[in-house]
């Protein structure tokens, strides 16, 4: 093991051009993880003319030729899950299962890329001149870049990665600064399966490196998963540029709604682990429960009981529900977020942002720990907590007497447009939700929590533009050739 963990680019581990280096923490206990180079403009400058350099002879192999490196990657993954799955725990804070499930979750995305390898895509689409021949062709864009954040740091890299590669593009990649442990695990994998030189690159280090590769002119594609403010800066530079395309999938500030028929086990058990499973910090987890009259005090009862007995503790411990945020500037921000809501005049139900030294795992004193905040207010009112992106267990319980309707206006008030659930008994209200929530993912009675690998993942609005992941991700890492043949001696 190196003293200092480096970059991996061409082929080789290198400490690249940059003096400093910066630290993986825990954050349930402080304590250090590792060290890292940080990588520099330079470093991303060989990356990325190695990703470039790789792509020709990378794109003449077949789709099932180039597969075969993800399948070995898929094996390592399952043979090194309990390890791996400890790693992201270790280093974003995720309790275990969930620290486990974010590998399963990569080796999902694996398979199903790797497997799609069998089936190249493109499509008939006959000429309208009965003898001529008509279909388009896909082809790989070239260099992907992949800026991933912290809280997937096995499971977003993969769904950015295995189409990419699969389907011919080589790829430099950028993960978070807080997780760059497990990226250093993945960038072994692909060494392991003796991916040639270049066609994966790692260089690890901040937003200074990940705007190197979004302002490089040989990067073809950026795909981006992260904070709306990043993404909507890299979605703006990317787009004044012809020829170059990025897909940004951003936060969201997600709702449940409750109508007056839903089956109330169902929808109290959706909203606690929407609310505060990853400690409330998925792009999917949702902030906003809008709740019927009719049944509003029966589910407030029951959901703040949930959220005044949630296990917050040692993620490695089996029994913790929640672990840590995953750094102290996002605690203060958390912090701030309750606060504001004080502030601005919501009737508190649970304020649990300060634990009880008993909660506090022995030698964890230092993670940052942070409880549910839940509190109701008027959905009418324009407040910043309720409109905000807090990416904590903080959640808003708002209270409609109306019809469906209502409920979706509600829903449909934030500048959001990522995630959201009905919990209904009526084929109409869920229809109409469907029809008119104005999401990427909506879900009808299930949690608003995950997505299956092979279905789009992406929101609208200011969530984001275009798939940066899973099926979908394929229209951003190709480039579609319409091509026609005459099959007669007459050029019409
Ligand atoms: O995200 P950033 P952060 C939201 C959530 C959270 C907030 C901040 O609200 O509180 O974002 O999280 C790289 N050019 N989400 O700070 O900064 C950065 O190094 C190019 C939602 O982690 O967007 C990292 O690799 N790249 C989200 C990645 O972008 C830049 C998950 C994400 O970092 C860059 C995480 C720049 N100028 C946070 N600046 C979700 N959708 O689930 C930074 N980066």
């Amino acid at each position: 093991m190196p003293d200092t963990y480096q970059h991996y680019i061409d082929g080789e581990w290198t400490d690249g051009t940059g003096e400093e280096t910066f630290t993986s923490e825990n954050p349930a206990n402080g304590d250090e993880l590792g060290e890292f180079r940080r990588g520099t403009e330079a470093d991303v400058d060989r990356a990325v003319a190695a990703a470039d350099g790789a792509f020709e002879e990378w794109k003449e192999l077949s789709h099932i030729d180039r597969a075969e490196y993800l399948w070995d990657i898929y094996h390592e993954l399952k043979e090194r899950h309990q390890e791996l799955g400890e790693v992201v725990t270790m280093e974003c804070g995720k309790e275990i299962s969930e620290g486990k499930a974010d590998v399963t979750e990569a080796w999902h995305m694996v398979e199903w890329a790797a497997g799609d390898a069998r089936h190249p895509k493109g499509d008939v689409v006959p000429s309208e001149i009965p003898s001529k021949d008509a279909y388009m062709r896909r082809k790989p864009r070239g260099v992907v870049g992949c800026i991933t954040p912290w809280n997937f740091p096995v499971a977003i890299p993969f769904w950015h990665m295995a189409v990419a590669l699969v389907e011919g593009n080589t790829v430099v990649f950028k993960p978070a600064e807080q997780t760059p442990w497990c990226a250093q695990i993945l960038a072994e994998m692909f060494e392991d399966a003796g991916v040639p030189d270049g066609v994966f690159n790692l260089v690890q280090g901040f937003g200074d490196a990940g705007n190197a590769i979004v302002e490089d002119d040989r990067v073809d594609t950026v795909l981006f998963t992260g904070s709306a403010e990043v993404g909507h800066k890299i979605a703006s530079k990317v787009g004044g540029e012809p020829g170059k395309l990025a897909a940004c999938e951003m936060g969201g500030k997600n709702n449940i709604v409750v109508t007056e028929n839903a089956d109330l086990d169902t929808a109290v058990h959706s909203a606690t682990m929407s609310s505060f499973k990853t400690t409330g910090q998925r792009c999917v987890s949702s902030e906003r429960i809008v709740v019927h009259e009719d049944v509003y005090d029966e589910f407030k009862e029951r959901f703040v009981a949930n959220a005044e007995r949630v296990a917050v503790g040692d993620p490695l411990d089996e029994n913790t529900f929640m672990g840590p945020l995953i750094e102290e500037e996002h605690k203060q921000k958390v912090s701030q977020y309750n606060q504001l809501a004080k502030d601005e005049g919501v009737n508190v139900l649970v304020d649990r942002e300060e634990l009880d030294d008993s909660e506090i795992p022995e030698g964890h004193e230092e993670g940052h720990w942070v409880g549910p905040f839940v509190y109701e207010t008027d959905p009418h009112e324009d407040l910043r907590c309720t409109h905000e992106e807090v990416f904590g267990p903080h959640v808003a319980l708002l209270k409609y007497s109306g019809d469906i309707e209502e409920a979706v206006d509600i829903h449909n008030d934030t500048d959001y447009g990522l995630a959201g659930a009905i919990i209904s008994e009526d084929y109409r209200q869920i229809n109409y939700f469907r029809d008119n929530a104005e999401i990427g993912l909506a879900y009808g009675n299930l949690p608003c929590i995950g997505a299956e690998v092979h279905l789009p993942f992406g929101g609208v609005k200011k969530s984001g533009n275009g798939y940066p992941s899973a099926r979908e991700v394929i229209e951003a890492v190709t480039e579609r050739t319409a091509w026609t043949l005459n099959n007669s001696k007459d050029i019409e």
